[in-house]
């Protein structure tokens, strides 16, 4: 457990396979992917103890808000920084929100749990450690994004539009990138699009979609169950025409969708940090073979 303790430089066990290499090829295990944190570090602690003994050296694979509303968003944030190259996270809206403030682009809010970071003596090294995480992350025919992806997209772009995105949040002017990332509008994705309004459709897309339309309209006022849509929308993931359904889309963001297993469909959020659980799925390449851990975060 030595390597799942934290705080040290300890890039984790072994050299493991390369990432975004094929382990199942070469016999390494599946990653295991963790739903949102959002500064629950203790129960994330207990989960991993279990996937450890189960699935010992396994690839992490982190769907976002690692950071917010929860007790140990520092101690959270520090964790899983420090678990090294072993460990994937795709950044989400809370992770965001953290570098807004932190940038001074946006104004903390009441229950936010982000004072500790900001006032850490490792702040520097924490965000921009976060800053330079991505949005989406394919490996295994599995996708992982934060919330969702646009019908439109192929996983291979995907990919492309949140290197955009990364490669504008870790640069050298994060608080451009994060002052006009901000905004419902555009709604929907169109090659044409540029600048600031290109991504801020990706950036909506990846950490905050919920519904949309068929043709991929987003709507941001619902954040109810899958079936309480507006009227016109459906969830994401159900749009007929979605270019992702030869891959496996792995998200959370949606804690009303609680642990929803499908074969090319895996939502991760089930409410740790209202008292819920927090969730670990070994990924694998017959849905049937996934491996499920869970801990009560009461
Ligand atoms: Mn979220």
């Amino acid at each position: 457990m030595a390597a799942l303790s934290g705080g040290g430089d300890s890039p984790g066990p072994g050299p493991g396979p390369a990432r975004g290499a094929d382990a199942s090829s070469e016999g390494g295990p599946m990653p295991v992917v963790v739903g949102d944190l959002q500064g629950c570090l203790p129960c994330l602690q207990r989960l991993l103890e279990r996937v450890e003994r189960d699935a010992p050296g396994a690839p992490l694979w982190f769907c976002g808000d690692l950071v917010n509303r929860g007790p140990a968003s520092l101690e959270t944030l520090r964790f899983v920084r420090a678990l090294g190259p072993r460990a994937v996270t795709v950044l989400g809206n809370h992770d965001l929100h953290l570098l807004a403030v932190a940038w001074g682009i946006r104004r903390a809010h009441r229950s936010d749990t982000l004072t500790g970071i900001l006032e850490a003596p490792d702040r520097v090294e924490l965000l921009d450690w976060l800053r330079t995480q991505p949005l989406a992350h394919l490996a295994h025919d599995h996708l992982l994004v934060h919330a969702g992806v646009l019908p439109g997209w192929d996983g291979a772009q995907t990919l492309a539009l949140a290197a955009e995105v990364q490669a504008a949040l870790g640069g050298d002017r994060p608080g451009e990138f994060l002052a006009a990332m901000y905004g419902n509008e555009p709604a929907a994705w169109h090659d044409g699009l540029a600048g600031a309004d290109r991504l801020r459709v990706v950036v909506n897309a990846l950490t905050r979609l919920r519904f949309c339309t068929p043709e991929g309209t987003m709507e941001f006022a619902t954040k109810d169950a899958a079936d309480a849509a507006p009227p016109g929308h459906l969830p994401w993931f159900r749009a007929p025409a979605r270019r992702t359904t030869g891959l496996t889309v792995v998200f959370g963001h949606w804690s009303q969708l609680g642990l929803m297993q499908l074969p090319g469909l895996l939502a991760l959020d089930t409410g740790c940090v209202w008292g819920r659980q927090l969730t670990a799925v070994q990924l694998a390449a017959d849905p049937a073979q996934r491996r499920v851990w869970q801990v009560g975060c009461g």
